[in-house]
């Protein structure tokens, strides 16, 4: 129901919305199960964690610790499944600075992230748990 939501909030938004809007920098803050609809743009990413033998990993259909491509100036919503039997945190950071978190993620639970950027560029994330094994690179390109 809610990837279907998200779909039609999709379609809506890339008829009727304009590229550009304003972000409020406080909806990079967001955590836990919040969803803001108030901008039409949404990017939906799902990803889950995997563990492996050397550890935990992000994991999706792209691979392990997948780039995660996102869209400046529109409501990015990573998905965030943790089946394992630890909690975990999303964290994107630029050069240093969290710019986004999921929160606490519990053990077999789900979370979001939400992030926003408003230039292009490249950013990090990681685990707040297990940065060394569950990192990758963020794209922000422009929509
Ligand atoms: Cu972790």
């Amino acid at each position: 129901m809610f990837s279907l939501t998200a779909i039609l909030l999709l379609l809506v938004g890339n008829i009727s919305i304009p590229s550009i809007q304003p972000i409020n920098a406080q909806r990079q803050g967001l955590v836990n199960n919040q969803t803001d609809t108030s901008q039409g743009m949404t990017k939906i990413i799902q990803i889950s964690v995997a563990q492996e033998e050397e550890g935990y990993r992000w994991s999706n259909i792209q691979g392990t610790n997948p780039p995660l491509r996102v869209l400046t100036n529109t409501n990015n919503t990573v998905q965030i499944q943790n089946p394992t039997n630890e909690k975990h945190e999303m964290i994107i950071e630029s050069k240093g600075n969290e710019v986004a978190s999921s929160g606490d993620i519990a053990r077999h639970s789900s979370g979001q992230l939400f992030f926003a950027p408003n230039w292009t560029g490249t950013f990090e994330y990681h685990c707040e748990y297990h940065p060394d094994t569950m990192k990758g690179t963020v794209l922000a390109n422009r929509q």
